[in-house]
């Protein structure tokens, strides 16, 4: 399967850019998810194999641990730790970053636009670089980035096939996500004709939970009430449920939000802080949540998005339904 036609331009560039310099900033979005840290990481690697140099920093504190698998996750940095080491920043790589307030703090360590290149797949926020490619129809970053080492001719290995099949496995719900499209397929195969070994990789990001984390997710599955006439089902969790369990072991009730036969949009509401809530949206129908999410300061994409909400499990639930009721209604 050749590299699609309309990528091939696009990718050219940002050969070019890379061919032009020589050591990188690379960073993915606050709260670096599997896609932010695979595409990360699998950058990383083939720039190594160009015989580049770069150093990758996030802006959070720990890092999502689950993905420690990945060889060169040891070096990724944050931001705290890369300040002492007065990194001098040439040129920058931003993956999977919509705009400069989901960079965080990396934003203070960015060159002249002219020397940075953003990918991304998410609806946009701001223009960060001079040489962008955005494809909101992409199913990862990390799809966006084997199109780029594909085309560059470098021969990819375990370590580097490992990096991309899980950014487009996490991104994609293990290939089930209405984003999932052939060339995804067409990667995670090549990916495991390669050496990925893709039961081994699914199992440690998304079946290893701790017993308290699982028992959360009973309690959250317990919880499920549906407002709108079934329309919209809502997981909550408070304060106290949240204490005994990682928040990323629990992140599958986001799914199960939006499991309920006939369902069309599914919130998973936790009590992050004791009257402060993180909100994760899914739709499956018109409604474009990243647009709900909008509404409260939050973003994502059309059809999986997330805010922060302010108030009491009442309020912060009826607000969210009021606002989606608008967008039902309107088609
Ligand atoms: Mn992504």
């Amino acid at each position: 399967m050749k590299t699609p036609e309309k990528y091939i331009e696009i990718v050219q560039r940002i050969l070019r850019f890379i061919e032009q310099h020589d050591h990188f900033l690379l960073s993915g979005h606050i709260n670096a998810d599997g896609d932010a840290i695979a595409a990360v990481i699998a950058t990383h690697l083939f720039l190594q194999k160009l015989g580049k140099s770069s150093v990758m920093i996030f802006h959070d504190k720990k890092l999502d641990q689950r993905f420690d698998y990945l060889e060169p996750f040891k070096e990724v940095e944050n931001f705290e730790d890369s300040e002492s080491r007065n990194h001098r920043i040439e040129s920058a790589i931003i993956l999977d970053v919509p705009g400069y307030k989901r960079l965080g703090d990396v934003c203070k360590l960015l060159p002249e636009k002219e020397h940075i290149v953003r990918i991304d797949h998410h609806p946009q926020e701001d223009e960060m670089g001079n040489l962008e490619w955005i494809d909101e129809i992409a199913s990862s970053t990390t799809s966006m980035v084997y199109e780029i080492i594909e085309k560059s001719g470098v021969k990819i290995d375990l370590e580097l096939a490992k990096a991309i099949y899980t950014g487009i496995v996490y991104d994609t719900g293990r290939f089930s996500f209405s984003n999932t499209n052939a060339r995804d397929l067409y990667i995670g195969s090549r990916m495991v004709e390669i050496g990925v070994n893709p039961s081994e990789i699914s199992n440690i990001i998304f079946f290893e939970n701790s017993i308290d984390a699982l028992r959360t997710i009973g309690k959250g599955l317990y919880s499920i009430k549906s407002y709108l006439n079934g329309a919209v089902a809502v997981i909550y969790l408070n304060h106290e449920d949240m204490k005994n369990s990682n928040p990323h072991e629990i992140e599958e009730l986001t799914n199960y939000s939006v499991a309920v036969r006939g369902g069309k949009i599914g919130l998973f509401i936790r009590e992050v802080k004791p009257d402060f809530h993180k909100i994760s949206l899914r739709s499956k129908c018109h409604v474009d949540v990243n647009k709900v999410a909008k509404a409260f300061n939050g973003g994502g994409h059309a059809r999986a998005a997330g805010c922060r909400i302010a108030g009491k499990r009442d309020e912060v639930i009826e607000k969210l339904v009021k606002e989606i009721e608008k967008h039902l209604n309107h088609n």
